[in-house]
């Protein structure tokens, strides 16, 4: 397609996301963007290694500082504090004694009131080691080529980098139009919370912030005013007639495109069978985000596959959907029909289907090599608070039939939901001890609430009001629920028992290996399967 408003446009994933797989929603948009008749580029910067690996560097010196983080899972509970201090130092430092005192309100994210200054200035070294790099390697891209809009996907974890590369940007080149969407800032991305216009007001150098699928606005923002600073929804868009909604038909849209990226850097390729999430577990911001539940076609999934396949020379997908059950037996039955094998792993819930043994040997065979499952709790009171609609019996259940197939079962989990009590966290534990063999993986979390989730109890400022003016965000806390020096001891203690039970939680390599080995010592499988 020629387009006569052709523009040049780049899109970024800044660090940190793990490069598991290449970042799916910018390869979708360079696609979409492509066919629009522009000209884009893609770039990941978790692919370079010195920066990712200072995530890493942070998180061990704040293991020396604060030895209990070694007992909270840190990688998964961390980055979230790592985010908020990278904000803090990024925007926050106009008055030094202040900001020392910020800090040390996020990383007593336990109310342990340990931190200390000399802690502060220790972690600080290295957050400015990552803006250094962040910002030259900004340059670098400058210094390539020409461009009418920067583009960076904003997650909680990417959002301090994102600032800094568009600051870069902006400053370096002004005429560049800057642009912020993605998931969101905080988890879920709330228009009603003020957050989004809060960037707006105190990042001048941000143009642009998009709320929600990315494509059509991305298209949208392309044909207006360049000078025009705005938060721009999916509410804004005109409504697509036959549907009467502004989102894309995924059975129709372009397959994900990977140009640009370094490829061998990923384990991983990926791709999605919808978007979206039927249901509405209430901790949960996926089906607020995707609006309505859309799957493609059988057909296109097999093909998007074998044809990414062919492209990039890897066949075997993370499958980035929020959820999987709703195809994932016609899915596996197709792939075990196809000759060219792939391998996928997925988010799957705990439904009948997991049951029901003929269905899961199917999706073996059709390629599922690891299932994300959100078990969360064993307290059938949680569940329901919840809204899970999974009881324990299924948990038991299915877990016992996907992993007997030689599925992995990484399991999710999650400490402190509002109204769990100490005896339902016993639940949980005394589940996780009775069911270690059949788990592969055990992610515990603590509960978050979701940017501006209402409550009946109501929400308070997460750091007292002097702070507000370092503060790029509006952090807010649920007025009652479990508090966060629970939540942690809680956490604790199921981390204690994963170490006991020697359930892996890989985050390298060796311990990648290492889960796999367990896997087949424990008869699930025969033989090792890649990750
Ligand atoms: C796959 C996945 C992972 C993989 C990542 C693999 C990888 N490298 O991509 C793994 C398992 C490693 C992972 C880990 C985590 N994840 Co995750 N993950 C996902 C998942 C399921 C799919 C992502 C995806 O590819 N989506 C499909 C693409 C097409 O969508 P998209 O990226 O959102 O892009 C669209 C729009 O957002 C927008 N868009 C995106 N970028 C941009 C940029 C611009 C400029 C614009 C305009 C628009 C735009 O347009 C795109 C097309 O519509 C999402 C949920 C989901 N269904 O999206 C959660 C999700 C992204 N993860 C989430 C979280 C919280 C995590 C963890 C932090 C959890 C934890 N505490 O450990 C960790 C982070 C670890 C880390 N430091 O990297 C949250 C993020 C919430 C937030 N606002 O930050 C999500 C949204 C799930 C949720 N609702 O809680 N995750
Ligand atoms: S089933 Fe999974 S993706 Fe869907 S709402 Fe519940 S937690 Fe979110």
């Amino acid at each position: 397609m020629t387009n006569p408003d052709r523009k040049k446009i780049l899109l970024i994933m800044p660090p940190f996301w793990d490069p598991i797989c290449p970042p799916q929603g910018i390869a979708c948009l360079q696609a979409f963007l492509e066919s629009q008749g522009h000209d884009v580029t893609i770039k990941d910067f978790n692919t370079d290694g010195p920066l990712f690996s200072l995530q890493k560097k942070y998180f061990t010196l704040g293991m020396e500082y604060f030895p209990r983080w070694r007992r909270y899972n840190i990688f998964r509970n961390g980055p979230r504090f790592f985010a908020r201090h990278q904000l803090a130092f990024l925007c926050g430092r106009q008055d030094k004694a202040l900001y020392i005192d910020l800090v040390k309100h996020i990383l007593n994210f336990d109310q342990s009131d340990t931190c200390t200054p000399e802690a502060v200035v220790g972690l600080d070294a290295v957050l400015e080691e990552i803006a250094q790099r962040v910002q030259a390697k900004t340059q670098e891209l400058l210094s390539q080529g020409e461009w009418d809009v920067v583009g960076c996907t904003m997650l909680e974890t990417t959002f301090p980098s994102a600032l800094k590369i568009l600051e870069t940007i902006k400053r370096e080149k002004p005429t560049i139009r800057t642009v912020l969407g993605g998931p969101g800032a905080l988890m879920g991305n709330n228009l009603a919370s003020g957050n989004l216009q809060r960037i707006l007001e105190r990042c001048p150098w941000v143009d642009v912030i998009l709320h929600g699928e990315g494509e059509l606005l991305f298209d949208r923002i392309l044909c207006e005013d360049p000078q025009q600073r705005q938060i721009l929804s999916l509410d804004d868009l005109p409504r697509n007639t036959d549907e009467k909604t502004c989102l894309i038909n995924v059975d129709q849209t372009a397959l994900p495109s990977f140009n640009g990226l370094s490829l061998k850097a990923y384990l991983w390729l990926s791709t999605y069978s919808s978007r979206g999430c039927p249901y509405k577990c209430a901790f949960c911001s996926e089906y607020l985000f995707w609006q309505k539940y859309r799957q493609k076609s059988v057909e296109k999934i097999v093909n998007d596959m074998h044809e990414l396949t062919r492209r990039y020379g890897k066949n075997q997908f993370y499958l980035c959907d929020s959820l999987i059950n709703n195809i994932v037996n016609p899915l596996a039955q197709r792939l075990c029909e196809t000759e060219q094998k792939v391998y996928w792993d997925c988010y799957l819930r705990i439904d009948q289907d997991c049951l029901d043994e003929s269905k899961v040997r199917v999706w073996a065979e059709g390629g599922m090599v690891r299932a994300r499952i959100g078990v969360e709790s064993a307290s059938p009171r949680v569940l329901n608070l919840m809204n899970k609609k999974i009881t324990v019996d299924q948990a038991h259940e299915g877990l016992t039939t996907v992993a007997r197939c030689g599925i992995q079962t990484s399991t999710l989990w999650i400490a402190g939901f509002p109204g769990e009590q100490d005896d339902d966290f016993e639940q949980t534990l005394e589940f996780f001890k009775n069911h270690h063999e059949l788990i592969y993986q055990a992610d515990i979390m603590e509960f978050v609430n979701l940017d501006g989730q209402p409550s009946e109890a109501g929400t308070s400022s997460a750091y007292p009001d002097a702070f507000d003016p370092l503060l790029v965000l509006k952090y807010e806390g649920l007025n009652q629920g479990v508090s966060p020096r629970e939540r942690y001891e809680r956490i604790t203690r199921f981390e204690e028992m994963r170490y006991q039970l020697e359930v892996p939680n890989p985050y390298s390599l060796n311990e990648l290996i290492e889960a796999q080995m367990r896997w087949v010592r424990l008869g699930h499988t025969k033989q090792h399967k890649f990750i």
